[in-house]
């Protein structure tokens, strides 16, 4: 079901003091406005703290555990790896797939995202799918076609039932890490571009329902102005979600 949504990717940061005592910062500071309002929060710590951020986020609350990767299998002698069954088992409902750092360092392709959607989906979690663009892409022209293909290639294999549990996050990879923000307008036109790709692979109903994250350097100051588009369902945050402060801000931005 569409609705409004952020998610805040700690990525390789925080120690587990310092991410309990964010999330008590976060949930004491939007206690009120979350209980009140519709948008849902994600937290996706690092896997080694999951278990314990999980319990501190308040139970039956608009707040969710998710996490930033999972294996594609279910099990196995695969040192290190942490399967989605497990991230499932210790209380997370979401997994990040396809950040473009995992396609980029991990060397991770339609095909494997392909398993690891399945695998996600099998546990019970809902994926938060990446799709983004380079802005060697952006400025040949091409972006449009690229993410047509990061669809068409990684996700758009899966059944209806299992699309519906997908969110999509449109990362354009010029906007990680750089400050660089996509203007409102260049983000809306890369989500209409998504909905009408859903709509053509799956139905009009799909695409309505389905809910899409503008990331990519998206803080306390731009997202006000990125969640009022009319295709832009919330944020997938990166840096700001790791001070308290911005990302409340950010999430009372709808
Ligand atoms: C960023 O905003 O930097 C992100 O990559 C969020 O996932």
């Amino acid at each position: 079901m569409r609705q409004n949504l952020v998610a805040g990717n700690w990525k390789m940061n925080m120690t587990y003091q310092d991410g309990l005592a964010l999330v008590s910062e976060i949930t004491n500071m939007v206690a009120d406005e979350v209980t009140n309002s519709d948008v849902q929060i994600v937290i996706c710590p690092p896997a080694p703290f999951l278990s314990a951020i999980g319990r501190q986020l308040p139970q039956g609350s608009n707040f969710h555990l998710g996490a930033q990767n999972c294996h594609q299998k279910e099990s196995g002698a695969y040192t290190g790896e942490v399967s989605a069954k497990m991230l499932a088992s210790v209380g997370c409902e979401y997994v990040i797939l396809g950040h473009s750092e995992r396609r980029q360092y991990f060397r991770e392709d339609d095909e494997l995202l392909s398993q690891k959607l399945k695998a996600a989906l099998a546990a019970g979690l809902k994926p938060i799918f990446c799709v983004g663009e380079s802005l060697d892409t952006r400025e040949m022209n091409e972006t449009n076609d690229y993410i047509g293909k990061q669809l068409q290639n990684g996700l758009f294999h899966l059944s209806n039932e299992e699309f519906e549990q997908v969110v999509i996050a449109y990362e354009p990879i010029w906007a990680i890490g750089t400050g660089k923000t996509a203007t409102s307008q260049q983000a809306q036109e890369v989500h209409a571009f998504i909905r009408e790709q859903i709509a053509r692979a799956y139905d009009a109903k799909a695409a309505l329902d389905t809910t899409i994250l503008y990331g990519g350097s998206a803080n306390a100051q731009n997202a006000r102005e990125l969640f009022s588009q009319p295709d832009v369902d919330g944020g997938l945050i990166g840096g700001a979600s790791l001070k308290s402060r911005d990302f409340t801000e950010i999430i009372k931005s709808f």
